[in-house]
């Protein structure tokens, strides 16, 4: 059963994500862990499907921290269409919701959509653009360190900032797999040693095994993007932060400007229209960049990220080469 909420709310007032979010005791959970609330809403970015479907919400007033939540809905499979919430909602709708619980599960905080707190929701506008991922560097979302016994602890909670929100990381190698409590995390590497945790599981393009075909130990990816979300039952010895990927557009293998596993020359065209400027103008085939690759408007090239090999932030000549190389299997 779900747990079902208090009559009373926490507040006479909307919240947003940012004031649900970044109340906390102590740097993680929020204040207002089980409490009822109203909520202003946010941006609907993913959604999830499956046994109890999620909403991923962003608000964009928040781009550098505080900035997401998920929303629950625990009566997707209601009889009564009028009472779900998850098949009403579209990416880009922004979405506000009343009487919906808060709850911190398993290190992340959660709105619940569940009948018995007769939650209404409302949308506000449709077909917002949405918020761009944000760049990180590995170290903001370090992987947790190992210690005595099968234990796997974050040594701080830096990263519960970018909780549920979207980011992205670049120049990272997988070095390890079958890590965390699911047995489906794998490690990110970065040039400069740094580490942090990734995971399949809302991939729509994932296989079987849960891990996206891409994915494979000693695989360098130019970016990997995804939501971020901790896993924590510090009893049974997990607290760790993951990226969780949501589909093939947020595993970017240098080079594979069309998206199909491989470098070759037929990803050449997207290679000349990223270096050839922002201008790239969705020729057929070639610049229909994956929305979480483009940058502010004021990144000069746009979109095209799994061509950046040395990952300095442009597509210039040095790129060209590095294209080159990667078809000589240097
Ligand atoms: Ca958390
Ligand atoms: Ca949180
Ligand atoms: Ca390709
Ligand atoms: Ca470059």
């Amino acid at each position: 059963m779900p747990p079902v909420g208090p009559k009373t709310k926490a507040s006479a007032q909307p919240l947003t994500i940012f004031e649900i979010q970044s109340n906390t005791i102590d740097g993680d959970a929020s204040r207002l862990d089980y409490q009822l609330v109203d909520f202003t809403g946010g941006i609907c970015v993913a959604k999830f499907a499956g046994s109890r479907p999620r909403l991923i919400l962003q608000d964009p007033a928040f781009p550098d921290g505080w900035g997401g939540i998920q929303v629950k809905d625990w009566a997707a499979f209601d009889p009564d269409p009028t009472k779900r919430l998850y098949e009403h909602v579209s990416i880009g709708d922004w979405v506000a919701l009343t009487n919906v619980l808060v709850e911190e599960f398993r290190g992340t905080t959660f709105l619940q959509w569940q009948k018995p707190n007769s939650p209404s929701f409302t949308i506000v506008s449709r077909n917002n653009s949405i918020p761009p991922p944000k760049r990180v560097s590995v170290d903001d979302i370090a992987a947790p360190v190992g210690r005595a016994g099968d234990d796997w602890y974050v040594e701080d909670h830096s990263a519960e900032r970018y909780e549920s929100m979207r980011l992205y990381v670049t120049d990272v190698t997988v070095t390890e797999w079958d890590l965390g409590k699911a047995v489906d995390n794998y490690n990110l590497r970065s040039a400069d040693q740094a580490s942090c945790w990734a995971a399949d599981y809302m991939n729509a393009d994932a296989g079987v095994l849960g891990y996206h075909p891409f994915v494979t130990v000693a695989r360098h990816f130019c970016a990997v993007g995804g939501v971020l979300e901790q896993y924590a039952v510090p009893s049974d010895g997990w607290d760790y932060y993951q990226l969780i990927t949501l589909g093939t557009i947020d595993l970017a293998i240098c080079g594979d400007g069309d998206s199909d596993g491989a470098a070759d020359l037929l990803d050449l065209p997207r290679l000349h229209s990223c270096g050839t400027g922002p201008g790239c103008g969705g020729g057929p085939g070639v610049c229909d960049p994956p929305a979480w690759t483009r940058l502010g408007l004021d990144w000069p090239h746009q979109y095209c990220l799994m061509m950046d090999f040395d990952c300095d932030g442009d597509i210039d000549v040095k790129d060209y080469s590095g294209f080159q190389l990667t078809l000589s299997g240097g």
